[in-house]
């Protein structure tokens, strides 16, 4: 037996038990309409090549109403060479948004990972690297205007071991910190009636790295920079999730004048470990967090990192230690824990 198939016969033995009264018609982007919040996925990037799997496209139109790329609107896809922009992928998703009345997310401007090697130099002048980000940002953000509703402008910018919180990437090494704020100061320029969000992972609950994040925008807030918002990316892990530390981090973010936005939310279980059990604490630790989101009217989004366990990020990320972390497996059969996403929408009050 394939382990695809036996976790598709786990769920079968942990849903199924209600499955007869269950209306498989309806769907998370209902509910979400009716209480106006926003659910999305990260849209996988075999959506950009020819041959799209049709059962995908049929789930993300019908369960989300909001898009965002895993990787293709990244810089690394965007200028691959100095001065050539390559947007086909990113006009492709927004006019698949467009179509079905969907909202976007644009992931992201800046970031130490994923920028094409010519950008990635820290033998190029200060001078030099602030035209490159500024280019970048004001034609990415330019061009789709109107289209992507919020960006993560900077991405993992904070590194709590470092005595000065900073990561020490490319932008830092050669511009300094003053690259954060100019990159909201453009990227507003370009689009201001674009959200725009500071992004980060390990930064969700009370902790070191969150207090960094929280000194960095509250500084940003401070000098009347124009962030609207932290995306708290939420790669979780089942059985070792702190929620009450996620609720008090919003807390002092909203307290600061910011939204949050739950950015790149999985749930991993160890390999191994996939039974009904763990897809059960899977399925709860989803429906908590959606609840933490439905009653913060100041959390603005929804977004999992991924629609399938087919293609998450996750096993090839910790050497196939872990995985399983979505709402669909890899047959795309629901989960358990999509039903608890769709119980806790059913049962949010309508605003
Ligand atoms: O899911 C993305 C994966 O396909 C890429 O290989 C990886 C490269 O680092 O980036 C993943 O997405 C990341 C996101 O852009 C930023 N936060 C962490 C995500 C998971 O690594």
């Amino acid at each position: 037996m394939t382990k695809s198939f036996l976790i598709s016969l786990l769920i079968i033995l942990v849903v199924g038990e209600t499955s007869c009264v269950r209306q498989d018609t309806e769907t998370l982007r209902e509910y979400a309409g009716k209480r106006h919040r926003n659910i999305g996925v990260a849209v996988h990037n075999s959506f950009f090549m020819d041959g799209t799997n049709e059962q995908y496209l049929k789930i993300l139109k019908e369960e989300f109403n909001t898009v965002v790329a895993e990787n293709a609107t990244k810089p690394y896809m965007m200028e691959p060479e100095r001065g050539t922009f390559v947007f086909s992928r990113a006009d492709k998703l927004a006019g698949f948004a467009e179509q079905n009345g969907m909202k976007m997310r644009g992931h992201c401007l800046v970031w130490h990972k994923q920028i094409p090697k010519w950008m990635n130099n820290d033998q190029l002048s200060q001078e030099e690297l602030l035209s490159v980000l500024k280019e970048y940002i004001t034609t990415v953000v330019g061009h789709l205007k109107g289209k992507v509703y919020a960006w993560d402008v900077v991405n993992e910018a904070i590194d709590e071991n470092e005595p000065d919180h900073y990561r020490k990437s490319v932008w830092m090494k050669v511009i300094g910190p003053g690259y954060i704020d100019s990159a909201f100061v453009w990227a507003h320029q370009a689009d201001p009636d674009a959200l725009l969000f500071y992004n980060d992972y390990g930064a969700e609950a009370m902790n070191a790295k969150s207090d960094a994040v929280y000194e960095l925008v509250k500084g940003m807030k401070d000098r009347g920079i124009p962030i609207d918002g932290v995306g708290l990316q939420c790669h979780f892990q089942v059985g070792k999730i702190d929620f009450d530390g996620l609720k008090k981090n919003m807390q002092r973010l909203e307290d600061l004048g910011l939204q949050t936005q739950i950015t790149e939310l999985d749930i991993s279980i160890d390999t191994g470990k996939e039974n009904a059990q763990t897809l059960k604490q899977q399925a709860d630790a989803y429906g908590k967090l959606a609840r933490i989101w439905l009653e913060d009217q100041n959390c603005t989004a929804f977004m999992i990192w991924g629609l399938s366990d087919q293609y998450s990020w996750i096993p090839s990320f910790s050497n196939n230690k872990r995985g399983t972390p979505l709402l669909w497996d890899e047959n795309f059969n629901k989960k358990p824990a999509y039903y608890q996403v769709l119980n806790q929408l059913k049962e949010a009050s309508v605003n």
